[in-house]
């Protein structure tokens, strides 16, 4: 394959892609500065085929945000309430569990689980909402709590994370999701939300998950105040811990929507940094096997376009997302099997439905 550069500054970095030789930061920093999008795809989608084929994923999930009261009101969330305000809430084990046997959850395989800093919910409330889950939908898996939450509810309970882990993993926890990175870097985080954990700490935690056999994702906030060498540190940084544990299962770019947040000034991200930062990620993490273009943050059609652009997930049905939606997002709340097969195979790719852990899985025929 030929790939077509109209920058020539690219070409050292297609001859290293093309020889199998690992990127830098430099490299990555060229990537970024470039205005060559076309060529960057290209090298990026060159990579994409060469571990994926014509193959591009899509999962049957729901998305379930059980709290929306969390004590570290990070700047760029729209979704988080302080206890005592309108509007707060938090699910009951009950609730969800019984919510997820009903009969339009049927096909649902993975249930991602996200929500606040919660102090009035004790460990019990998680390992009971995991448990709930599970026996309502047995074959399902639960992908729950970020590491924010995991260091958080270890706290709560007095418990070492090792210890922490087990619990939730005894209760039916199988994955973690990849947020609360937001980026790596302590520069941004105590500016915009210094009460979360540390990138040290967000690290360490995902070390012990990964130590304790469970897979996570990993994910990147972009589009705010963080500069393009912290974009590039922060893949170089999960490259590195990937490098040791190998646990990392997806990397997901999250575009930053800025309504209803304390930085509702800043502009949206635009497409042309939504397709690089795909693009680049999929480039410097050569090992990690999967790149999400997620269709609630970049929107459906471009999410389409992101395939080829280095991306092989397209994430999921979702069903009902809020956190993103809250800040602004127009993309739709959720969508059906049917669609987002329609999105991948109009784009030019084979669909294939998997589970949380990229095995394929048959034909729903529709939903
Ligand atoms: O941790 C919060 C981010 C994350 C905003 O692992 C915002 O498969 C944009 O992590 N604008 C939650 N982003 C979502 C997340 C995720 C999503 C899809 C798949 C996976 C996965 C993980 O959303 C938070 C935070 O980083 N976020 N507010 C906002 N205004
Ligand atoms: Fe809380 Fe998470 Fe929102 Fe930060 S991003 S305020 S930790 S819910």
């Amino acid at each position: 394959m030929e790939t077509v550069l109209s920058d020539r500054r690219l070409l050292p970095v297609w001859e290293k892609v093309k020889n199998s030789v690992r990127l830098d930061a430099e490299d990555g920093m060229r990537l970024y500065e470039s205005n060559d999008l076309a060529g960057i795809g290209g090298i990026a989608d060159y990579v994409r085929k060469k571990r994926h084929g014509n193959k591009a994923f899509y999962v049957h999930n729901r998305h379930i945000n059980y709290t929306n009261i969390c004590v570290n009101r990070c700047l760029f969330c729209a979704y988080s309430k302080d206890k005592g305000d309108t509007g707060t809430y938090v699910l009951s084990p009950d609730q969800v569990g019984s919510d997820a046997k009903k009969p339009e959850n049927a096909g649902v395989r993975e249930f991602h689980i996200v929500g606040g800093i919660n102090p009035d919910l004790p460990f019990d409330y998680y390992l009971d909402l995991i448990r709930a889950l599970k026996k309502a939908r047995p074959d399902a898996t639960v992908k729950a709590f970020t590491a924010v939450e995991i260091d958080f509810i270890a706290r709560m309970a007095g418990l070492s994370l090792e210890d922490t882990i087990a619990g939730l993993k005894a209760a039916g926890l199988a994955m973690l999701p990849g947020g609360g990175a937001e980026v790596l870097c302590d520069r941004v985080r105590q500016k915009l939300f210094a009460k979360k954990i540390s990138a040290a700490r967000w690290l360490e935690v995902m070390e012990t998950v990964h130590r304790a056999g469970l897979v996570t994702n990993a994910t990147l906030l972009y589009g705010h105040i963080e500069t393009l060498e912290e974009r590039v540190d922060h893949l170089l940084t999960l490259r590195r811990l990937q490098d040791t544990t190998g646990g990392f299962s997806a990397f997901i770019p999250l575009a930053f929507h800025s309504a209803n947040t304390k930085l509702s000034a800043l502009p949206p991200t635009t497409a042309y940094d939504d397709l690089k930062t795909i693009a680049v990620a999929r480039l410097l993490l050569d090992n990690i096997d999967h790149i999400k273009a997620y269709w609630v943050m970049i929107g459906e059609k471009l999410a389409q376009v992101a395939l080829s652009f280095g991306a092989d997930d397209l994430d999921g049905t979702i069903i009902e997302e809020r956190i993103t939606h809250t800040a602004g997002a127009t993309s739709a709340k959720g969508l059906t099997v049917s669609q987002l097969r329609h999105m991948v195979e109009s784009a030019g790719f084979e669909a294939v439905e998997r589970d949380s852990f990229y095995r394929p899985v048959p034909e729903e025929g529709g939903a």
